[in-house]
């Protein structure tokens, strides 16, 4: 399953294209909808989510609820276009000229700005701006929920909650190794994704307080996936680990500068004995660990117990107190360009994360099970499964 996006921020509309997705799955739009409002919630978000109501519209490849196989196209509208019609235009507008002063000149330290207006030699950084903004990932949060329907057929879910935000991390727990439900249904719950009350108002704090102070936050979010058979991804090639693909497809969420499976970093602190998952078996159970330190993940390939990841944000680069840059072209010392944006936007990116799981795990599932169309990649699935509870 491939996936592509286009669109820019204050464009007409954001475009997603999924290809090879199997047919004969039947698509339930109510939950997308969900799925794009949850990606828009969350304390912290700026003013933008004011504007936007996020809504799918399908071009292609679903014919009266059903996927047709083909190419599954889709777009959600940006509603801030108006107010950027002109600025925005795809055509030349006899009517409009952009002010010299208008240009953006002054990149923020850690955004896109510096690197981008130099690697595709623009003269205005707005131009970099409108790509690089994380507006994007709502067409990558539509095109989770297909993978997300997608990996149901096969008893898969997704999951994910807010551990920390800021300096504040939720304390009453070891990071869960087996899948606790609870924690998620709370987590919906909360504004900031996080499943403990009293850690969700400390969390709000601290996102009240980087806004007086004109600054933001960044912070760590959880994703389990249940359900997932063992089998999963290979060995056999350095590009085809499920690990491996996991961190690209998690790193490639704007503002996210670490991913770990499992209890990937305390690994490297500890021995093999304390840190291995030993391997037991029951007659009821089949093979089972007691512990989940790999994560769900052995040798590049899930190995049947829950798939963890924890990633970790950045705070967003535009701040209305600004940091200090040098004008591009002056080359004089400026405060960096701040305009609206998000203070936190951690609750939201666990959903994005949610998301590129999705898509990752839906993609292995037809690595393993075909992908032509649903009846066939449940059959062979089944005949999987059936030869699992038969070693
Ligand atoms: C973003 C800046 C803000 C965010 C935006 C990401 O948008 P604006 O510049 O229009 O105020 O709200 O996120 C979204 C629009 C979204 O849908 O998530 C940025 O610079 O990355």
């Amino acid at each position: 399953m491939r996936f592509l996006s286009s669109g820019e921020s204050h464009g007409k509309a954001l475009i997603g294209i999924i290809d090879e997705y199997p047919s004969g799955l039947d698509i339930d739009f109510d939950f997308i909808e969900n799925e794009l409002k949850r990606r828009q919630s969350g304390y912290g978000r700026g003013k933008r989510m004011a504007i936007e109501k996020d809504k799918l519209e399908i071009l292609s490849g679903i014919r009266n609820g059903q996927t047709l196989g083909s190419p599954i196209s889709f777009l959600i509208y940006n509603k801030d276009w108006r107010n950027w019609e002109k600025k925005m235009s795809a055509n030349k507008d006899i009517f409009y000229t952009e002010n010299e002063s208008d240009k953006i000149l002054n990149p923020r330290p850690g955004h896109a700005d510096f690197p981008g207006y130099v690697k595709y030699r623009f003269d205005d950084i707005r131009n970099v701006i409108e790509r690089s903004s994380a507006r994007e990932t709502a067409i990558r949060v539509a095109a989770g929920s297909f993978a997300k329907i997608l990996l149901k057929s096969f008893g898969i879910y997704i999951y994910s909650f807010v551990e920390q935000i800021g300096n504040v991390k939720i304390g009453f727990m070891d990071k869960p190794s087996k899948f606790d439900e609870n924690l998620f249904i709370l987590a919906e719950k909360s504004e900031v994704r996080c499943p403990d009350e009293m850690f969700s108002e400390k969390m709000k704090k601290s996102i009240d307080k980087a806004a007086k102070e004109g600054n933001t936050i960044g912070g760590k979010f959880l994703l389990f996936a249940k359900g997932v058979p063992a089998g999963l991804g290979s060995y056999c090639q350095w590009d085809r680990r499920l690990d491996a693909k996991i961190a690209y497809a998690i790193m490639s969420i704007p503002a996210i500068k670490a991913v770990e499976i499992g209890k990937g970093i305390l690994s490297s602190e500890t021995s093999g004995i304390c840190f291995h998952d030993e391997i037991f078996y029951d007659k009821k159970e089949g093979f089972f660990r007691k512990t989940n330190n790999a994560g769900g993940i052995e040798g590049g390939m899930s190995n049947g117990e829950d798939i963890l990841v924890s990633a970790y944000m950045k705070p967003i680069p535009t701040t209305t107190a600004g940091l200090r840059t040098v004008n591009i072209k002056t080359k004089k010392t400026e405060k960096s360009l701040t305009e609206r944006s998000d203070i936190c936007a951690v609750p939201a990116a666990s959903i994005v994360g949610e998301s590129m799981l999705a898509l990752i795990l839906a993609d292995a599932v037809q690595d393993k099970f075909g992908k032509d169309n649903i009846f066939e990649m449940i059959e062979n699935y089944k005949n999987y499964i059936n030869y699992l509870k038969n070693i």
